[in-house]
């Protein structure tokens, strides 16, 4: 976080925002009328879960995502597994143990046949930390990863291909991965997407600043700063940033640091990349897959592929 205020462009980590707060504003973010991404992918999910499933062809199919959050579209894709072979274990991965949990209890209570084995882990760092649950394979057992709602697109490419790469090394030839990823659109859209006429995603944005205060014990005064979600053309990304409205001071004394902000400079908050289905196939590709299937929603927006080991 040091590096990141004290550079320039200033910049904070997006997987800051996930506070128990910022999960909740996110929560609300994916219900929004101008937040198309959620919905356009549970249309997918809704049409295809069958032929999905069908798709990770025979064996005893096991489930794994990573960054598994509420899972409320993952349980399309568990039930349709267990209309498939009768039961299904769905190892979630996650860095919030307490999220896991509640997971596990809510999805175990509402589908049978269920069972939810939790993995605490920083899929982001790599699987390593988690090798020992991951390395040992159930005799028949074959492997579908999912990695959905476009959480892809929060990283730069080269950090996004090693995730990529991270989960082929867990797969044998059979397996599976299914990836979603948001496309590109109209720009209005998607900057609409990013700055809701209600404010919530400005106050998602914001929150980072109120966890920094609460737990670093800085000053930043909220009523200061401005949400500007921007498109960067080059890069193929909607930008998230915070925008200084005055010139201003500062004070984060858990890190010793003051940071001078001028009028309108901003603090870069989140990448949210946006991919043609050439991006997706090329970066699947280069991480060791090919792509056996794809779908889109009806409107073109949202791409789910299912890419083979
Ligand atoms: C989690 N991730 C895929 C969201 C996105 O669309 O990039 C995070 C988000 N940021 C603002 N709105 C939603």
């Amino acid at each position: 976080m040091l590096r990141g205020l004290s550079g320039r462009p200033r910049s904070l980590s997006p997987w800051l925002f996930y506070d128990d707060e910022g999960s909740r504003l996110f929560e609300a973010i994916t219900e929004l009328p101008e937040y198309y991404v959620t919905r356009a992918e549970r249309e997918i999910l809704t049409s295809h879960a069958d032929e999905i499933i069908a798709g990770a062809g025979s064996g005893d199919l096991t489930i794994y995502e990573l960054g598994a959050g509420s899972g409320s579209k993952t349980g399309l894709l568990l039930e349709a597994a267990i209309r498939r072979q009768g039961s299904i274990t769905y190892r979630a991965l996650d860095v919030s143990k307490s999220a896991l949990e509640e997971a596990k209890q809510r999805l175990e209570a509402a589908i049978t046949g269920l069972t939810v084995e939790p993995i605490v882990s920083d899929y982001t760092d790599g699987l390593s930390n988690v090798a020992g649950q991951l390395n040992h394979r159930k005799s028949g057992e074959r492997r579908m990863f999912l990695y959905i709602g476009s959480s892809i697109g929060n990283f730069e490419l080269p950090h996004a291909l090693q995730i990529l790469r991270d989960v082929r090394a867990q797969l044998i030839p059979g397996d599976s991965l299914l990836l979603g990823a948001d496309l590109v659109k109209d720009r209005q859209i998607l900057l609409r997407a990013y700055d809701d006429a209600a404010g919530v995603t400005a106050a998602f944005n914001k929150n980072v600043l109120t966890r920094i205060n609460r737990e670093l014990g800085s000053n930043f005064n909220l009523q200061l700063f401005r949400h500007r979600a921007k498109w960067n053309e080059e890069l193929s990304r909607i930008e998230m940033h915070l925008e200084s409205l005055i010139t201003q001071i500062v004070f984060i004394p858990a890190l010793d640091l003051q940071v001078r902000l001028a009028r309108a400079e901003t603090i870069h908050t989140e990448n949210s990349h946006k991919f043609t289905d050439q991006q997706v196939e090329s970066l699947l590709h280069r991480a060791g897959f090919s792509v056996a299937k794809q779908w889109k929603d009806d409107l073109g927006w949202f791409g789910e592929y299912l890419a083979v080991a």
